[in-house]
């Protein structure tokens, strides 16, 4: 490959290349659109499982998963009852559209091609709908952008949108993550809402947190042996932060989460919109985006004394 090609597609993935710098790179899934690489100068930022499907057969365990149209699961609201966890864009196959810039590659979704099956279950499987997904890589940064077009002639829809993102860190119990301080946040594990009082989260258990309305100036960072090794900034769109590590118990249930104490080199830190869902009207749409940088000076934002 030459230096200066910045693009490799094959049948199911796109590698985006830094211009004359091939050790920077992101790879695509054309699958769930997962991006399931990111190396900075040869070293991978994202965590992926060595159990990981990447052949379509089940949606992948790491990288960046895109949750849409809901997070989790939602028995409390009819249109959402019969999905599945996270829905059906991390299950479906996406159309790459090409470059929009030398830095960035996009994705296309619609109700034709969504994963039938899944899509089906969404409301009265009827909703036409348009995401475009765009990935952008700079020499140390990763931005993905989301639009979520509502092509319906008639109704408006809801959902949620959150980028599954695993970080990797090279130890858990020597990684911090910062600047939640006195937020609001919903155990999944203890299913009650409380206000965050540690100085910094660290990880001596599961944790599956949702933190609400995190003000987008804030940056969240994951810190390792004082460096702030990942910093996620997100736009108004996204102001949930979920955090979440399985530790040992919950990563022996997960038979695709390879080898069994990879919970120690990873922890998702992942941005959406899921506290509350988002209602768009017909023809409206709706836009999100996130930077995933590396290396950055650590910012305290939270008053922890
Ligand atoms: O984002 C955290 C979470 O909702 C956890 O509760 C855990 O279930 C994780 O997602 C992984 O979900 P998955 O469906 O990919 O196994």
């Amino acid at each position: 490959m030459e230096d200066s090609q910045i693009v490799e597609q094959t049948s199911d993935s796109v590698t985006l290349y830094v211009a004359n710098d091939h050790s920077t790179s992101v790879k695509i899934l054309k699958y769930g659109a997962t991006v399931i690489s990111w190396k900075v100068k040869g070293k991978e930022q994202l965590f992926l499982s060595e159990g990981a499907k990447t052949d379509g057969s089940k949606p992948v365990r790491g990288g960046i998963p895109l949750v849409f149209p809901v997070f989790g699961k939602c028995e409390q609201k009819p249109e959402f009852a019969k999905l599945p966890q996270h829905g059906f864009a991390r299950n479906s196959t996406w159309d790459f559209l090409g470059l929009v810039d030398e830095h960035t590659a996009q994705f296309a979704l619609s109700e034709e091609d969504a994963n039938p099956e899944i899509y089906s279950k969404w409301g009265s499987g009827d909703n036409k709908f348009c995401l475009f997904f765009n990935v952008k890589l700079d020499e140390k940064t990763l931005t993905t952008s989301i639009e979520v077009e509502n092509c319906n002639t008639e109704k408006p829809f809801e959902f949620n949108w959150l980028f599954h993102t695993y970080l990797r860190t090279p130890d858990i119990e020597d990684t911090l993550v910062s600047n939640l301080t006195n937020e609001v946040c919903y155990d999944q594990l203890l299913k009650q809402h409380y206000e965050e009082k540690s100085p910094a989260l660290q990880f001596h258990q599961e944790i599956d947190r949702i933190y609400k309305s995190i003000p987008k100036d804030r940056k969240i960072q994951v810190l390792y042996l004082g460096k702030a090794i990942h910093t996620i900034v997100r736009d108004e769109n996204l102001p949930d932060v979920v955090v979440w590590n399985p530790w040992i118990e919950k990563a022996d249930t997960m038979s695709d989460f390879q080898p069994k104490d990879a919970y120690k080199q990873m922890v998702c830190i992942e941005a959406g919109k899921v506290a509350e869902f988002v209602k768009l009207e017909k023809h409206q749409k709706w836009k999100a985006s996130q930077v995933l940088a590396i290396d950055e000076d650590i910012h305290l934002q939270s008053q922890i004394f």
